[in-house]
């Protein structure tokens, strides 16, 4: 989501500004915005041939899915009575700054629907205070542990519903991390679907749970920020074009989206980019089609904020909900729905129904969350951290409101963000046993990383920062700090013997005394689009994979002076470590990742051995970029519209590298531990029996029907005395008697109003249900073979028969699971189904998941605790396991 700095600006200041910038253009613009109500529907650039933006439509009607059903028929009720305001105002919101959140949409007061409140972001409660600031979702990929995955996402719930946020904009699986420089990454889970899965379905479990809606985004291929939107005014500059072929859409990029929905998440937030040269707000193939009828979506899909670029066009592509609901430009009172979604009603463009169909997705989402008993009102603002002040800050005049009541949400989640920060951490390297280390150690620490931002934790707005340690990076998925326990100050609480030195310049005149231990701080950052951070547009388009503030020569000169130099890297994603890691001097690499609030004890409960490291990469670390192919390069500028075309195909992380047979500097899942495993006694029971088609789908549900009379136009008139403030949104009109249903209008290519026949593909929420069907259950025995206790994760990769006629990554991630704490000698039995979708291929031509079967060659499920390191393996025809095989890469 974009939200620009301003919003910290005194709103009294900035409306009289902006009025008066605004003011002569304002009727200019409201003809422009209503010229392109219908308009920007199909591709609209020449995207490379071989890639098109197939229309779909109409957008299938919610409610035929079984798990929604009570909450269609309570929304049935509600929405048959209601008038054409009451509908619109809930798909639109109110306008920028209008309201607590950063998203509000109208109310329908008859019905208890209150105004709704969006808010960001995906690693906790954002602008706000008395919160927790969660680790990012790179932190909680790199853990492997689904408990941990869950237990954030219901702490991150409890806050939501706590603050009175009504849906939660997060998580994150998109970006899924196919560019290794791409801004936004670590808001996700690491570079894999299955990993990016179990991550985005675990925290919209634990979210909801709490009665919020949680929301996943950013739907779909959404893997660069720069370029990522239209430029105003359109047709100078449009947003990239993702140009993404069907298999892997399904097979990498959308499968994320399908275990969210699956897992019952009720709201989707389409991604700024273009798919295939149309717009994701109003990609009717991606909206109306994969969304919601082939992945049976049955609750709302919003706009990300100012990516609406249409209003019939959005409407008829599957769009439920505009947020912010400005038109491109906010704080003019213009929107593409709103009073122009009642004129598109009343004229007959916007069939009836599909308003009907957006207003039950959003009232049966409100009533499945259970938001229609006890659910507080926002009892804080995104806008301000005064107690009261104007409730409308984008109006020039608003009556006042307490803003905030400060309602402490953090509950103990402060032991749940520690658990996550100290299971991510990640060692690379541990020469000579150097970590843990004693607390007698004299140490001395290097680099501004180890401690707080001095100017205060909370003062870069968004974090568009990188001072002090890095514990999130930049932009709209970000949340204050309550406080940042800095690596240096959880250090001195446990070590005597410290010095530190808090430049990212190595001091000149060092001597190092024998047994002196060095500890540099490092990092890398990226973040949002919005906000350009030391030359980085949200991408890591100027540091590249490399450390900020020439980390590597704060290391390399460590190395210089001291025997034993231990690295800690905060960061966003894999950097480059070539200009160090073989320097004998380096003993240990520690990846941080980005720990959120408890960035120091849940290091130090590492580095001196308290506990024993088990996070795994959730991606891989290449020796050099250009390792990876330049389809994963950041695209440059092109005059119209950026074209990114994901030429590379299933090939990303370490598919590629395995396919081109690259060693990584270290491999996706490594992770090393100061103790040892034994994984043994494996064995695979088969379940399901394969077929290479699964069984058909159930024809869908039936769906709520409505009158399909057009409402009297009377219902849009303002009602009499009403107190308007100036540039809200309203669903209102001035003249609703003169609107004519007479006109013609261009529909776009390839519409129509008969349903298409129900895809293949289809059947529930997330698709066939038969593609969750366990096919195979794998068991194997973990011993904790050291001295130490600690904790193991089992990882299942696939390899397809090697008669499979399929251009298919060699081995790919389809399982994974962590014991708990082992003691010396102590054993767990793991657990590992794999479904039938974690042995399919997408046919393009079927429109279905289909497996290779084969009598005579097996699925081989290696086991290991990375993607390079694979001995054991079970064989899905001999139904054995056998350890001491050759790895597959
Ligand atoms: C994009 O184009 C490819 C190639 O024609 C096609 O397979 C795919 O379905 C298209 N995707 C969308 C979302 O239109
Ligand atoms: C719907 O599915 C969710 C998640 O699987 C489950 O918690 C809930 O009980 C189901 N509700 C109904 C009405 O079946
Ligand atoms: C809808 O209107 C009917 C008729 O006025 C009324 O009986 C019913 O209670 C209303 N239902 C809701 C949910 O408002
Ligand atoms: C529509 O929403 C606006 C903004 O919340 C509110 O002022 C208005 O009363 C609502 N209209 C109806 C008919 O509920
Ligand atoms: C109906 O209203 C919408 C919204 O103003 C507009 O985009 C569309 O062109 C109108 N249709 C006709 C036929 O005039
Ligand atoms: C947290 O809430 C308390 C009131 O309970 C308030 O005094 C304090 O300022 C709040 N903290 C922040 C950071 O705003
Ligand atoms: C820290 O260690 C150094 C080197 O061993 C020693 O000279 C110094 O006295 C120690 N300082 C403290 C406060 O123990
Ligand atoms: C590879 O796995 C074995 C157990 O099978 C383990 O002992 C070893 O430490 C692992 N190697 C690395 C580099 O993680
Ligand atoms: C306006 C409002 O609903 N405020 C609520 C905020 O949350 C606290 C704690 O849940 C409630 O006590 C307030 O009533």
């Amino acid at each position: 989501m974009l939200l620009t700095n301003f919003v910290f600006v005194s709103c009294t200041f900035i409306s009289p500004v902006l009025s008066l910038v605004a003011e002569p253009d304002f009727a200019a613009e409201a003809a422009r915005i209503r010229n392109l109500q219908g308009a920007s529907v199909a591709a609209r650039d020449a995207v490379p041939a071989g890639y098109v933006a197939a229309p779909y439509y109409p957008t299938p009607p919610g409610g035929w899915v079984s798990n929604w059903t009570e909450s269609y028929a309570k929304a049935q009720k509600v929405v048959q009575n209601m008038t054409l305001v009451e509908k619109v105002n809930l798909t639109t919101g109110t306008g920028y700054l209008m309201g607590p959140c950063v998203g509000n949409t109208g109310s329908a007061l008859r019905f208890g629907i209150p105004n709704l409140c969006l808010q960001d972001s995906a690693l906790g409660v954002a602008r706000t205070d008395n919160n927790t600031a969660f680790p990012a979702g790179i932190s909680t990929g790199a853990t492997f542990n689904k408990a941990l995955m869950y237990a954030r996402g219901l702490a991150i719930g409890a806050e939501a519903r706590g603050k009175g946020v009504n849906v939660q904009l997060g998580p994150t699986v998109g970006p899924l991390g196919r560019k290794p420089r791409g801004g936004r990454n670590w808001e996700g889970f690491g570079a894999d679907p299955v990993l990016q899965a179990h991550g985005g379905a675990l925290t919209v479990k634990g979210i909801q749970e709490n009665g919020v809606i949680a929301t996943v985004k950013h739907f779909v291929g959404n893997e660069q920020e720069e370029y990522r939107m239209d430029i105003i005014p359109h047709g100078l500059m449009k947003a990239i074009s993702s140009n993404i072929d069907d298999r892997t859409l399904h097979e990498l990029y959308a499968w994320p989206f399908a275990e969210a929905i699956r897992a019952g998440v009720g709201a989707v937030m389409a991604s700024y980019n273009d798919v295939n040269g149309s717009d994701n707000s109003q990609n009717s193939m991606l909206l109306n089609g994969i969304l919601k009828d082939e992945m049976g979506f049955q609750g709302l899909v919003m706009s990300d904020w100012f990516g609406q670029i249409g209003g019939v066009s959005s409407a008829l592509a599957g769009l439920d909900m505009a947020m912010p609901g400005d038109g491109d430009i906010p704080l003019l009172g213009l929107a593409y729905w709103a009073y122009e979604l009642s004129t598109s009603i009343l004229n007959g463009t916007v069939p009836l129904s599909r308003l009907n169909d957006m207003v039950t997705r959003i009232v049966a989402t409100w009533f499945q969350l259970g938001q229609d008993q006890d659910y507080p009102l926002p009892n804080f603002s995104s806008n301000t951290a005064d107690a009261s002040g104007p409730c409308y800050p984008g109006a020039l005049f608003s009556p006042t409101c307490v803003t905030n009541e400060y309602v402490n949400v953090q509950a103990d989640h402060a032991i749940v963000v520690r658990n996550i920060s100290r299971e991510a951490i990640t060692l690379l390297k541990n020469d000579d046993s150097t970590l843990p280390l004693s607390v007698n150690t004299v140490l001395k620490i290097f680099g501004q990383d180890a401690q707080n931002n001095p100017d205060g934790i909370n003062s870069c707005t968004d974090k568009a920062c990188d001072t002090g340690v890095l514990g999130m990076g930049w932009g709209s998925g970000t949340a204050n700090y309550p406080y940042l326990d800095a690596p240096i100050d959880a250090i001195k609480r446990k070590v005597t013997n410290v010095t530190y030195y808090s430049s990212d310049t190595f001091p000149s005149g060092l001597t190092a005394k024998p047994g002196d231990v060095a500890m540099v701080f490092i990092n890398s950052d990226s973040g949002e689009n919005q906000d350009t951070v030391e030359g980085n547009y949200g991408d890591r388009s100027a540091s590249g994979l490399y450390t900020w503030h020439n980390g590597d020569a704060l290391v390399q000169a460590a190395a210089a002076t001291y025997d034993t130099v231990i690295v800690v890297v905060h960061t966003v994603g894999p950097i480059l470590v070539e200009n160090w890691i073989e320097l004998p001097a380096v003993k240990a690499v520690v990846f941080a990742h980005l720990p959120g609030q408890e960035a120091g004890d849940s290091l130090t409960d590492i580095i001196f051995g308290d506990y024993s490291p088990s996070g795994h990469l959730p991606y891989s670390i290449p020796v050099a970029e250009d390792d990876y192919p330049s389809s994963v390069s950041l695209v440059g500028f092109e005059l119209f519209q950026v074209q990114d075309t994901f030429s590379e195909g299933l090939y990303i992380d370490y598919r590629y590298l395995n396919k081109h047979n690259i060693s990584a500097r270290y491999p996706f899942g490594y992770g090393l531990s100061y103790t040892s495993f034994t994984r043994t006694s494996a064995t695979i029971t088969a379940a399901t029996p394969l077929s290479s088609v699964p069984p058909a789908r159930a024809p869908k549900g039936s769906t709520p029907v409505y009158s399909s009379a057009i409402p009297p136009a009377a219902e849009a008139a303002w009602p009499a005395g009403f107190d308007a403030i100036w540039r809200y949104l309203y669903a209102y009109l001035d003249s609703p008697a003169e609107i004519s249903s007479s006109g013609q209008f261009d529909y776009p290519t390839g519409y129509q109003t008969i349903p298409q026949p129900d895809p293949p593909a289809g059947g529930d929420q997330g698709g066939n249900p038969a593609l969750w069907d366990v096919v195979f259950t794998i068991s194997v025995k973990v011993t904790n073979t050291g001295k130490v206790a600690g904790k193991d994760v089992a990882m299942v990769f696939v390899e397809y028969p090697s008669d499979n006629p399929w251009d298919t990554p060699i081995i790919q991630l389809r399982a994974f699971e962590k014991t708990n704490t082992l003691a010396p000698g102590e054993s767990e039995v793991l657990t590992l189904e794999i479904t039938r979708k974690d042995l399919s291929i997408w046919d393009v031509v079927s429109q279905n998941w289909i497996i290779p079967v084969s009598s005579t060659a097996p699925f081989l499920f290696w086991i290991g605790d990375s993607s390079a390191n694979l001995t054991l393996a079970c064989d899905s025809l001999k139904r054995t396991c056998t350890n001491g095989r050759v790895p597959p890469v």
